[in-house]
This record gives structure tokens, C-alpha cells and sequence, in this order.
């Protein structure tokens, strides 16, 4: 941990001085991480965010994306953007759940009914109420941006049922909650970060991983895991977070203008996720993978039921999903 941190410190400092130039007229620059590569939805909406803040504050503002996991994988980057190493942090809501309690509930499997039901409830009350949860662990909750709907490949056979996953494995994101997701439909989950999701299936440490058509498109995971079976078991909304100790070194004007960029930021990432989404299934359909649709869900959505019993007894989380479920 001290020495990623020390490492992203030099890294961070090296990258400023080669962005000299960039940097220039900023009085401050914004440093913010993603997993994702140059050009993805989520990249591109936050280096339009940033051109925003740069203009509404005069140039005085910049911010500066490291995509490609440059400063690290999403775990450690979430940790250094609560410790202010990292100001700002593009990440899916997964590696919060075991951090903010909140987000547990938009993890849920099956949670929502579609995309709009997801956006009708994190365009609504409970979206401000989740972002409002990320105070109390030193981050303040800008947005959230789409992540389309998760499913399930890999490089063995055609899942068309959940018979066909028994003892499969498969990797999950770091958050307990998909870990019981996967044991729940008979297959074991070996949580890791996304960098070692390639290679460990081509050399069959896993079976396979689960992921949305950018992801699978752009991770090249369609390369070494050639069936994907659209279950759509999570739609997972993904969010923008800063620091709270580079938050709280702006001005309100100025915090008022960041938050506001974040915000016109959605839209902007929205359309460009429907380009993408469809862009990456056509890619991947022509590079030959196999894809397994229209299949039954009953059986996946009822296996869930333990999951929910697990995470699902707090009242507060109980009156969360209660509301979520409520929600057109
Ligand atoms: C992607 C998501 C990333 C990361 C990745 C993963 O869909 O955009 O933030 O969480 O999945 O599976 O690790």
C-alpha cells in the first residue's frame, strides 16, 4: 500500500512535468484516474468535463485523465482518492460496495429492470442520496455514468442455462456481493483486478469473466473468451468521485463549477455509451464470438434470492430497495 502510494506520487509528479505545457495556465490541475483506454465513454466524458471546468473557470482549473490504469488498478486508485493522492476517480460502483453501504444496493443482481429503470433511480432522490453516502469516507460523489449490463463469458462451451455454469470459474470484481452472486448460480468467483482478467483466462486460471460489450470489446477478453451469454445479471451504474481534501482546497464558486461540469458530463457520456455499446457488439459479433441470447432468466434471477437475504438487513438498505423496486 505505502509503496503504490509512494509509486503513483512519482508517477503523478513525473507526468506533471512532462505535461508542463498542459498544465501551464492551470492553477490547478485535477488529476483523474481510469481503468479504461484513450477514447472509451467514461474517458472521454471526463476530458469533456474538464474542458468545461476549464472554460468556466477561466483556464484557473484543469483536469488531467490517466486512463489505461496508469495510476492503478480501481481498489488501490479508490484508496489513494480517499487519501487526496488522486483527486478524481472514475470507478464502478463494485469496489465500493465493501467502502460505502449504499452502494450495495445498485449492485444487486437483478436489481433493475433496465437501463431506464437504472437511470429513472440514479437521476432521482436515491441517486443524490447514494452520491451524499461517499462524504462520510472522504470522498465527495460528483455522477454517475452508465455501465451498460453485465454478463457472463468465457473460453469452454455455449452457457445457455445455469446448469451449464455448475463449478465453471469465474472472475468478479473485488466486492463480496458478486463473489455470493456467482456461488449462488453453482460456479466459483475468483475476485481480481481487471488487469489480470486477460491473461488469466488465456492461460486457464478462469473460465471467464463478466463484463458489458464495451468492456468485453475493449479489455480484447472476446479474444481469449470466445461465448458470451447475455444474462444480464448486473447493471452496475459506474461514478465520478474526488477527493474530499482537493474538494475542500476550492473555492464554493469553484466547486459549485466542478460539480456542475460532472453533472453536464452525463449526458455527454450517455450517448456516447449507446455508440459504443453498439459499436463493440459488432465488433466482437464479426470477430467471430458466439453469442447466446434469449435465454431463461427465471432461473438466475430466482437463484438471487440468498444474495438479497445476505446484504439486504439493514433498514436502511431495506428502505433502499424497497424504493429502488418502487421506482418506475
Ligand atoms: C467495467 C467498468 C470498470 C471496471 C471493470 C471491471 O465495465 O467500467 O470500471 O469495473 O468493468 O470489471 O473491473
Amino acid at each position: 500500500m505505502k509503496l503504490t502510494r509512494t509509486l503513483t506520487a512519482a508517477l503523478l509528479a513525473s507526468a506533471a512535468l512532462t505535461g508542463a505545457a498542459f498544465a501551464q495556465q492551470c492553477e490547478t490541475t485535477l488529476r483523474s484516474s481510469d481503468t479504461h483506454p484513450e477514447g472509451y465513454p467514461t474517458v472521454v466524458a471526463v476530458e469533456r468535463m474538464g474542458e468545461m471546468v476549464e472554460e468556466r473557470t477561466d483556464g484557473r482549473i484543469c483536469i488531467e485523465v490517466f486512463h489505461s490504469a496508469q495510476l492503478g488498478e480501481e481498489k488501490d486508485t479508490i484508496e489513494q482518492t480517499q487519501f487526496g493522492v488522486i483527486d478524481l476517480n472514475r470507478v464502478s460502483m463494485g469496489p465500493f460496495n465493501n467502502i460505502v453501504e449504499e452502494t450495495q444496493v445498485v449492485s444487486l443482481p437483478y436489481i433493475f429492470r433496465s437501463v431506464e429503470h437504472m437511470h429513472n433511480v440514479m437521476d432521482g432522490p436515491i441517486g443524490d442520496e447514494i452520491l451524499a453516502a461517499f462524504e462520510a469516507h472522504d470522498l465527495v460523489g460528483l455522477a454517475f455514468y452508465d455501465g451498460g449490463s453485465r454478463s457472463f463469458y468465457n473460453s469452454e462451451k455455449p452457457i445457455q442455462s445455469m446448469e451449464d455454469l455448475q463449478g465453471m470459474k469465474f472472475r468478479v470484481m473485488q466486492s463480496d456481493i458478486f463473489v455470493d452472486m456467482v456461488s449462488a448460480l453453482g460456479a466459483n468467483a475468483t475476485p481480481m483486478p481487471y488487469g489480470e482478467v486477460y491473461s488469466s483466462i488465456q492461460t486457464g486460471v478462469i473460465d471467464g469473466a463478466e463484463n458489458n460489450w464495451p468492456s468485453y470489446d475493449s479489455s480484447g477478453h472476446f479474444e481469449v473468451a470466445q461465448y458470451y451469454t447475455l444474462d444480464e445479471h448486473l447493471i452496475v451504474p459506474e461514478v465520478l468521485v474526488m477527493a474530499k481534501s482537493s474538494w475542500d482546497s476550492l473555492s464554493p464558486e469553484d466547486q459549485e463549477i466542478v460539480r456542475q461540469a460532472a453533472k453536464d458530463s452525463v449526458p455527454v457520456m450517455r450517448e456516447l455509451w449507446a455508440e459504443r455499446e453498439a459499436e463493440s457488439e459488432q465488433k466482437v459479433r464479426d470477430a467471430g464470438v458466439e453469442i447466446i441470447k434469449d435465454i431463461d432468466k427465471t432461473p438466475f434471477i430466482e437463484a438471487m434470492v440468498p444474495v438479497y437475504e445476505k446484504y439486504v438487513t439493514s433498514d436502511k438498505l431495506k428502505d433502499l430497495v424497497e424504493r429502488v423496486q418502487a421506482t418506475e
